[in-house]
């Protein structure tokens, strides 16, 4: 499993202010405890607050860059924000993201080609979001198909069928995990799959066991990736242990250190 760490958006109050103070120790020092923690890949996105997007996405990988290597996650709306971005790049990148409207497919499949980057396909449109899994499929196809059509590797695509807040759209919980086991068959090689997990919890009471709870029922559907909060040790270790299950870590008695340090 592929972990994102999603704590690097200007939603956060410590983060917007980073950005808006050019705070890169503050900046650095997400960075630093999200990896400490087992995230591979770090979610940048400056936040709904932003004013000035285009100066800001490049300052942040250029700040995180300065202390790792790991793979961004280039978190905006706007492609010319993601632009900004992948210019100053120096590392592997992962464009956040594309919707399946023809306008963005356009132009953010070129350039995750032209910067050899990860896209992620949201299943989303300009009808806005799928009320069930028929309507999530159908986008999801046309954006693999779009990807084929421009000569994208599928393998880098990673599809997401957008995870809504359980407290608002508990009858669709069913359709977004079924989506997850069906959108890896849409092609052959398939496409991979990610969430962004702390969506299914906002607004609830028991933020931590829902995220956990969640995460585990998707790692079964064969959920490939995740932006999450790493530095919530108990969904680090349910997520450990629900790979262990499906057999992708071998058991020793010490599995949680074993695999935490790896
Ligand atoms: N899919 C993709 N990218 C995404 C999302 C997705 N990027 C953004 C988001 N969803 C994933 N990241 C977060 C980050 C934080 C929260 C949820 C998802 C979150 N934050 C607290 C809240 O809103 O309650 C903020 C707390 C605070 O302000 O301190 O829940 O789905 N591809």
């Amino acid at each position: 499993m592929l972990v994102v760490g999603e704590l690097i958006n200007g939603m956060y109050s410590n983060i917007g202010a980073a950005i808006r103070e050019r705070n890169k120790e503050a900046v650095q020092k997400c960075a630093l405890e999200q990896i400490a923690c087992g995230a591979e890949a770090l979610d940048v996105n400056c936040g709904p607050a932003s004013r000035q997007p285009l100066l800001d996405m490049p300052w942040l990988v250029e700040t995180i860059q300065e202390v790792t290597d790991k793979t961004l996650c280039l978190d905006s709306s706007k492609p010319a924000v993601i632009e900004e971005g992948l210019k100053v790049s120096r590392n592997k990148t992962i464009i956040n993201s594309t919707t399946a409207d023809a306008d963005k497919l356009d132009i953010l499949v070129p350039l995750a080609n032209k910067y050899k980057s990860r896209l992620i396909g949201i299943t989303i449109n300009a009808k806005g979001i799928p009320q069930n899994k028929d309507q999530r499929l159908e986008l999801a196809v046309s954006i693999v198909s779009a990807c084929q059509e421009k000569g994208f590797p599928v393998e880098n695509l990673y599809l997401d069928p957008i995870v809504l807040p359980v407290n608002v759209a508990q009858p669709q919980m069913r359709d977004i995990l079924e989506s997850i086991s069906e959108f890896k068959i849409i092609s052959e090689p398939g496409a991979k799959t990610i969430i962004g997990l702390s969506n299914v919890s906002q607004g609830t009471i028991f933020r931590s066991l829902v995220n956990r709870t969640f995460l585990t029922m998707a790692v079964a559907y064969g959920l490939d990736s995740a932006i999450l909060d790493p530095k919530d040790k108990e969904l680090i270790d349910t997520l450990i242990t629900a790979e262990l299950i499906l057999n992708k870590n071998i058991y020793c008695d010490s599995y949680l250190e074993a695999y935490r340090k790896k």
